[in-house]
Parts: C-alpha cells; structure tokens; sequence
C-alpha cells in the first residue's frame, strides 16, 4: 500500500527545532510522505529569531498548487503564515479544495520573538479559521482567537465554543501553558485530555503536534483518536530533546522511531543466539539457578533497554530450556551486569551465565580466552553484580571474555561469558562446552 501523503505550509527554522523541520521530521517518524510548502525562511537559533524574510505570493501559491496538482494530498498542516499577503494567498489557494486542514496559529516564538503581523492575526482569525478542519491553539493563542480570558475551565470551554462558531469542526487548546491537559471540543462535547506538564523549556512541540495530528488523520483516524496519538508522540519527542545549543530545548520527534528500530534489531539478535544456544544443547555449563543470556540495545537508558529471559535457561531431561519468552527489561541481574561493562566499553553489550567450575575457567585459559575474577566478600552485597563486574574489569584492565566468582555463603558461583553481542558470547559459550565434553 502507498504510504498517504501529508503537506505543510510554515516557516523554515533555520535552527532545526521548529517550523518545516520540525514538522518534516515528524512526518517521516510517522510513515507519511511530507511535502512542504515554505512561507518564510527565519534566521533563527534555540534563544532568538533574528530576521524573517517572507517568501513571495506568487511563489507560495506555485509552491501549494504544483504539489496538489500531481500528488494526492491527505491533510494539510498550516503552521506560520508571517503577513497578510501570505495568509490571504494561502486562503485563496485552499479555499476551494476539499482537503482535511490543521491549523496551527502560531503567533510568537518560545523565545518571545512576534512570528506575525498584526494584519496577518486579523486575517487568521476569519479566513482561516473558515477553511480550518481542526486548531491547536495553545493558552495564549485561544485567548487572542477568542478575545476572551482564560483562568479558570469554565472560561477554557467558553473560548472552545467561542472559536468553534467561528469555522473549525474541531479545536484543541494544549495544556504546555496551562497544566498538561489538552482540551478538546468538537461542538458536541467537552474533553478533556490528561497531561502532565514537563519541566522542560521545549521548542517546537506545537508544530510536532499539529503535524502528528495531520499524519494521523492522513492515516485514516479520526479527528479525536489522531489527537490522542499526537499528544503521546509530541510528549516522547519533548522527552527525547537535548539542549543543542545555549537556549530552548528543540523537540526529537525521530528519536522514538530510531529507539524501537534498535529494539527490534537488539532482539533478533538475542533470538538467533538463544536459537544457536538451544541447538549446541551445553548442558554441562547449565548453573542450579539456570543460566541467562542477556543483551543490550545500543544507548540503553536503563533495564527496560535490556533483553533476556525471564524465567532464565533450566536443564530438564539432558535439553536445556528457556522458560518463558525473551523480553525487555526481563532480568535486573544480567542488567546489572551489561551496564557495568558498558560504563568500560559501550560497544561489548551481550552477556550470559554460566556454571562455574575449576575445569572450565582452565579449559577458558587454554583456548585463549581472558578470564579474570573477584570475590564477593570483597564487594557491598546490596549489588554484587555491578560492585563485582567493575572490580573486576578494573584488575584486568581492560574487558576480559568472562568473569567469574567463585561463591559465597548461600551463593553459587558462576561465570559470566561477555561479548560484542548475545551471539558472540553464545560462541564462546559453546566453544567451552564442546571442550569440556571432548575432556
Ligand atoms: O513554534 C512556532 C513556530 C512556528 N514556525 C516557525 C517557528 C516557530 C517558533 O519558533 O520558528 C518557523
């Protein structure tokens, strides 16, 4: 199936965070094809907006009506539109085509910097308020749309209706300057949306929202499940922001997308070594408490980022058996483990347990391999595997192909098999065991 495509007509920021950038990232993030259609081109960073310099009538109106004249166009964004001249060429453009349009009525930056003239606001409020399908104002915004205060929820569902008579089917007043909660009315009923307010100054996140809206919409939701979706989306990418340069904080919409690829990628991994484990059947370096394969995605934030097994891998009638299937987050054990390592070397992410035995730390040494060791008497027992996996790393100096220890009181010992990957540490699993059994 074709993937639908999605049109947005803003400002370009030159500084990455907002504007066309920020809406064509959130596009490709969502699957849908964006083609843009720039109104101004801003000198601008994450503190300030320098210059605007606005893109003639004509050529706004070439740029909109060369793109719907070839290309199927699902929803359109609406995002800057600096002067009258452009809100007014925009409007005749549209006027008299039946695609679905969101608005976003952008009035000034985060950094305080005026994104439209006061004829373009006059402007905005009739005309496109008439073609809008659905708004995304924030507080302010609906203030000035609406001419009316807003305190309390009473004035947010007077301003709702207000702007509702004037044209959109529906709006949404965000909560980023209120407390997190969008509010929505589609001249039927009030709703309210449950949000939270992020302590992060973020730039672009009304554009990621409007355009998440349009690529949602574009994929056939409805009007109020594409807002749903949009809120959860826009909430990752202002998660995932990082401070880039000395101001705002500019939104991440790709992150999110990048991150599951990377599970996805991490966790075919982990299959294909569980699968190579299953098929070379070492029973003989199966510990009591089972034995776990773990692995790591790379850039893990934590133990939901790390793949293993839940139930860990048991021996039952001379076959070993995984109980349960592998799962992020499944093991705080082997966890603790990778993440060690990783402090030392980010790029050794597998892991995997096995029983520990004099003769197998012997057969390690004599194919070659890097052993070394530490005793958990001597490492804090509220968390022996990062305190012992650290110590040990740090006597050897660098990171070895297994770690071992040799118990303690109620505790079995166990060696701790590292590699790049789960496969490669599988490997060299695999290689023990075949020596062990050959002895
Ligand atoms: O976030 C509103 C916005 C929209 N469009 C452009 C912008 C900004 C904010 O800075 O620069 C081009």
């Amino acid at each position: 199936m074709k993937v639908p495509s999605v049109m947005t007509i803003a400002g370009s920021d030159s500084g990455g965070g907002a504007g066309i950038q920020a809406d064509l990232k959130t596009f490709a993030a969502l699957g849908v094809h964006g083609c843009s259609t720039i109104t101004s081109v801003t000198s601008q960073n994450t503190e300030t907006v320098t210059n605007i310099h606005d893109l003639p009538p004509e050529n706004i109106k070439t740029q909109i009506e060369t793109v719907l004249n070839d290309i199927d166009i699902k929803a359109i964004k609406i995002g800057m539109l600096h002067n009258e001249a452009i809100v007014k060429t925009v409007y005749n453009t549209l006027k008299n085509r039946d695609i679905y349009i969101v608005l976003d009525p952008v009035m000034i930056s985060e950094g305080g910097d005026p994104l439209v003239t006061e004829g373009s606001l006059r402007t905005i409020k009739t005309l496109m308020l008439e073609i809008s399908d659905l708004i995304t104002p924030n507080k302010e915004e609906a203030i000035e749309l609406s001419g009316k205060e807003i305190k309390t929820k009473k004035d947010i569902h007077n301003a709702l209706e207000k702007i509702w008579n004037k044209g959109p089917e529906t709006i949404v007043i965000t909560g980023g300057h209120i407390n997190g909660d969008d509010y929505v009315y589609n001249g039927k009923k009030h709703h309210t949306y449950k949000g939270s307010l992020l302590d992060i100054q973020s730039h672009g996140s009304g554009c990621t929202f409007s355009s998440a809206i349009t690529a949602y919409i574009a994929k056939g939701n409805k009007p109020k499940k594409a807002i749903k979706k949009a809120k959860k989306f826009t909430t990752q990418a202002i998660k995932n922001g990082d401070k880039i340069g000395q101001g705002n904080i500019p939104v991440n919409p790709i992150t999110e997308t990048l991150k599951q690829s990377t599970k996805y990628k991490t966790q075919k991994t982990h299959s294909k070594a569980l699968k190579k484990y299953i098929k070379a059947n070492p029973t003989n370096l199966i510990p009591e408490v089972g034995s776990n394969i773990g692995m790591a995605t790379k850039n893990p934030q934590g133990p939901e980022d790390i793949i293993a097994i839940p139930g860990r891998i048991v021996k039952t009638e001379n076959k070993v058996k995984p109980v349960g299937c592998p799962k992020y987050g499944a093991s705080s054990h082997v966890a603790r483990i990778i993440t060690t390592v990783m402090k030392h070397n980010p790029r050794i992410r597998g892991a995997l347990n096995i029983k520990y035995s004099k003769e197998i730390i012997d057969i390690a040494n004599e194919i070659g391999m890097k052993t070394t060791s530490f005793k958990r008497k001597n490492v804090p027992e509220d968390d022996t595997m990062s305190h012992g996996t650290d110590k040990a790393i740090k006597k050897h100096k660098s990171i070895p192909d297994l770690i071992y220890d040799t118990g303690g009181h109620g505790k079995e010992p166990m060696i701790r098999i590292l590699g790049h990957d789960a496969v490669e540490a599988v490997s060299k699993a695999i290689k023990i065991s075949k020596k062990h059994n050959e002895r």
